[in-house]
């Protein structure tokens, strides 16, 4: 017996030996001294040993569980030094690295542009509204005098969803909106993505922003919509600028007009930028048409408006000098750093 157990202890020893993990240590708990494992069995063949050695055996086994406990415990108490000191030795900070830059993000030109036309439109008294780019038919066409056979609503101009929704290709939704809130007067812009089945190109995109405004109070004229334009010309572009209309067609206003501005490069001479006209386009305007007003419960006898609607791509574009579009669209961090 005494032999036996010597046996068992130098296997155990052994194994916890080649022990490399505590999973395997713990397979050599249950080996040795589980419900099964072979100390028990030992205990188990007691029945075989006379009565009057059976204390003497018993404490020899229990001494030979008492020893192979200790060896496991110890062995287990270095393993997990040992994997603590390989965690800490992973998770030290070498504090000679360089340190790692703080990438600032930068505006998008076409957001500087935004927060300076809505800078110049809030300091006349105007509200910034925004409405939903899916509109239906009524909101982004009919209520806009805009009829059912007119080119801007075939499908190859128009993104249309489902039934009566489709993506606005103008903000002007908006201002229907706001004009069918009743709440009068209105002085308000309009910023806001729009989009249209165009080809990409240096001047395309099928989804680019507008800025519209709309102004709707008694006794509002023509020269209201060129005042007003012409100082936020010289707010955006320079003191020095110039305004020009020319006659234009827009269903929703009338008369209608489009706006140049006296190129801010030559002064108005003629240089390459303004292609030698002395004159850049910037928007269109109007005076809002009656039929627009009668339709959002607006009587034109008593009230009158004026609207005008720009690209804010051709402004950031203008501003800034870009010569493509495309440029707006990739968010090239070194692009967008220059301005
Ligand atoms: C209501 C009434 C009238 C908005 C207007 C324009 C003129 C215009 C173009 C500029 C370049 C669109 O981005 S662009 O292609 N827009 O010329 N927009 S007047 O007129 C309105 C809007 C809403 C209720």
């Amino acid at each position: 017996m005494k032999d036996k157990l010597q046996q068992i202890k130098e296997e155990a020893y052994k194994q916890i030996q080649a022990s490399d993990a505590l999973e395997k240590l713990n397979e050599v708990r249950v080996n040795f001294l589980g419900k099964k494992g072979q100390l028990t069995e030992v205990l188990k063949s007691m029945k075989d040993v006379a009565a009057e050695d059976r204390p003497k055996v018993g404490q020899m086994v229990n001494d030979a569980r008492a020893e192979i406990e200790k060896a496991l415990e110890e062995t287990r108490t270095k393993m997990e030094r040992a994997v603590r000191e390989q965690q800490m030795k992973m998770e030290t900070i070498d504090v000679t690295l360089p340190a790692k830059k703080d990438e600032l993000g930068h505006r998008h030109p076409d957001t500087i542009a935004l927060e300076e036309v809505e800078r110049i439109f809030i300091g006349m008294g105007y509200e910034v509204v925004e409405g939903p780019e899916v509109e239906t038919d009524y909101y982004n066409f009919e209520a806009l005098n805009i009829p059912a056979d007119h080119p801007a609503k075939d499908e190859q101009d128009t993104f249309y969803i489902s039934g009566d929704f489709l993506l606005r290709t103008q903000t002007s939704g908006t201002q229907v909106h706001e004009m069918e809130k009743g709440k009068l007067p209105i002085r308000m812009i309009a910023p806001g993505r729009v989009f249209r089945s165009d080809e990409v190109d240096a001047t395309h995109s099928p989804s680019f922003h507008q800025v519209e405004g709309l102004v709707v109070d008694q006794h509002i004229t023509f020269a209201d919509l060129k005042g007003t334009l012409a100082e936020f010309a010289k707010e955006l572009f320079g003191e020095d600028t110039r305004v020009r209309f020319r006659p234009h067609h827009f269903n929703f206003t009338e008369p209608s007009a489009e706006v140049d501005v006296s190129c801010f490069k030559c002064g108005g001479k003629g240089c390459r930028f303004c292609k030698g006209t002395g004159w850049i386009e910037i928007l269109g305007c109007g005076m809002v048409h009656p039929n627009v007003l009668r339709m959002s419960n607006i009587d034109p006898e008593e009230y009158s408006g004026f609207a005008f609607g720009m690209g804010l791509e051709r402004i950031s574009l203008l501003k800034y000098e870009i010569d493509d579009m495309r440029l707006l669209y990739e968010n090239d961090i070194r692009f967008l750093k220059q301005f």
